[in-house]
């Protein structure tokens, strides 16, 4: 009969016979020598490669004395083992037909001369073809000059996202952050008053999803707008600067000289006014020659105002420092207020003699602007019951009187120059 050595390497070996249930036995009196033998390892470095949505690919590291291999593999959650492969010479097998999205078991074991080994095991999850939903609630906060934090809302099933940039100009993406699992992300370095697309998608175990996109436009590092540009040093580069609106601009180095187009379509009573300046500047309306047309140089940094009446046509705001004045960080502020056009009726004494009220009705600033008169004007102002509530005495010609803090209602301005009453105009106060 054939008997089976364990291998169990030793010197001293002996054979022991016994009969079954029977206490005499004999022992051979000669030791003899068990060298070690091959074994039959199980396989190690188990991997699962090239996984996808339906298949896989199962590798082991080969094993020395390995005749073949046995695999079989099983969705982690079944109890029954499928066989992929019986005496296999190879070291990877690949699986098809699977289930997307589902994680499954594996086993490996080792066929040796001398018979298998155990089982070594492990597991993989196929792809899912379910891709993440596009990003929702972009936000754009703590806008600097140079940059901001872009935020959006956490994408259900979602890993990571994928975040890109690029000034709105540019047609070419750049990489923000890829791969981060963080809602928010800040950007820096950004370029000062520009426009700039973001976009952001989600990644979730099945891939990405669609991008969304927002904007946001960095601050100025200057208080001027962009009207003040670099070319408006002549009429020829000056930009066209809308009615009715605030224009900021800056007046340096000191040679510095503003100009600002705007085109009068139907004739009538405009006024432009040059206020918030830091130092004495100065302001002309030219005509769209160049010519000039009218002046205003108070002193010091006391406003700018010059109303007349407008044929249409195309005309120049010129500002500038008088005596070389100027500020790099200050910003003028430039207004070009359309009236409505001259009437006869508030001519007084001549035809060079007139006084514009406006605007009327009034919220907070109603202008007073006396042409032709010359010192001091006193400016009283009546409430219905014939009560002063405001009294002034101006030596300018061009007066701005702040009637904000009035109640709402009809009052009626009382104009006196040289002592002598020139002008009673009702003001509606809204
Ligand atoms: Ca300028
Ligand atoms: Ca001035």
């Amino acid at each position: 009969m054939a008997v089976t050595i364990p291998n169990t390497p030793t010197t001293t070996a002996r054979i022991k016979v016994e009969a079954v249930g029977n206490i005499f036995f004999d022992i051979s009196n000669t030791n003899f020598t068990i060298t070690a033998g091959s074994g039959c390892g199980a396989p190690s470095g188990l991997t699962a490669s090239g996984i996808s949505t339906t298949s896989a690919t199962i590798g082991w590291t080969a094993v020395s004395g390995a005749t073949s291999y046995d695999v079989d593999y099983k969705a982690s959650t079944s109890g029954t083992w499928t066989n992929a492969a019986t005496a296999t010479t190879a070291i990877s097998v690949g699986l098809t037909g699977l289930t997307q999205g589902t994680t499954y078991d594996y086993r490996v074991r080792t066929n040796c001369a001398s018979g298998s080994s155990a089982y070594s095991s492990a597991q993989f999850t196929t792809n899912s073809t379910v891709t993440c939903g596009a990003p929702t609630g972009l936000v754009s906060s703590a806008i600097t000059s140079s940059g901001a934090t872009l935020s959006w809302t956490a994408v259900s099933g979602a890993t990571t996202y994928d975040v890109n940039y690029k000034a709105a100009s540019s047609s070419t993406w750049l990489n923000l952050a890829s791969g981060i699992s963080s809602t928010s992300v800040a950007i820096t370095g950004l370029t000062a008053n520009t426009l700039y697309d973001w976009r952001v998608r989600a990644t979730c175990t099945g891939g990405s999803g669609n991008y969304t996109t927002a904007q946001f436009t960095t601050l100025s590092t200057t208080c001027a707008s962009t009207l003040d540009n670099t070319t408006n040093g002549t009429i020829s580069g000056a930009a066209t600067i809308p009615f009715n609106t605030n224009v900021t601009g800056l007046i340096s180095p000191s040679a510095d000289i503003d100009h600002y187009k705007f085109v009068i379509t139907t004739g009538g009573t405009a006024t432009v006014t040059l206020t918030t300046l830091p130092f004495d500047y100065d302001l002309k309306v030219l005509n769209s020659s160049g010519t000039q047309l009218a002046i205003s140089q108070a002193g010091s940094t006391t406003s700018e105002t010059i109303t007349r009446t407008y044929t249409a046509g195309t005309y120049y705001a010129q500002v500038y420092g008088y005596n070389g004045a100027n500020s790099a960080t200050s910003c003028y502020t430039l207004r070009v207020q359309l009236g409505t056009a001259s009437r006869g009726g508030d001519l007084i004494n001549s035809d060079v003699q007139k006084i514009d009220i406006f605007p009327n009705p009034v919220n907070n600033i109603v202008n007073i602007n006396l042409t032709g008169y010359t010192g001091k004007s006193d400016l009283s102002l009546f409430d219905v019951n014939g009560r002063i509530v405001m009294n002034r005495q101006v030596s300018t010609v061009n007066t701005p009187l702040d009637i904000s803090k009035l109640p709402a209602g009809v009052y009626m301005l009382r104009i006196k120059n040289g002592g002598k009453d020139v002008k009673m105009e009702k003001i509606i106060k809204q």
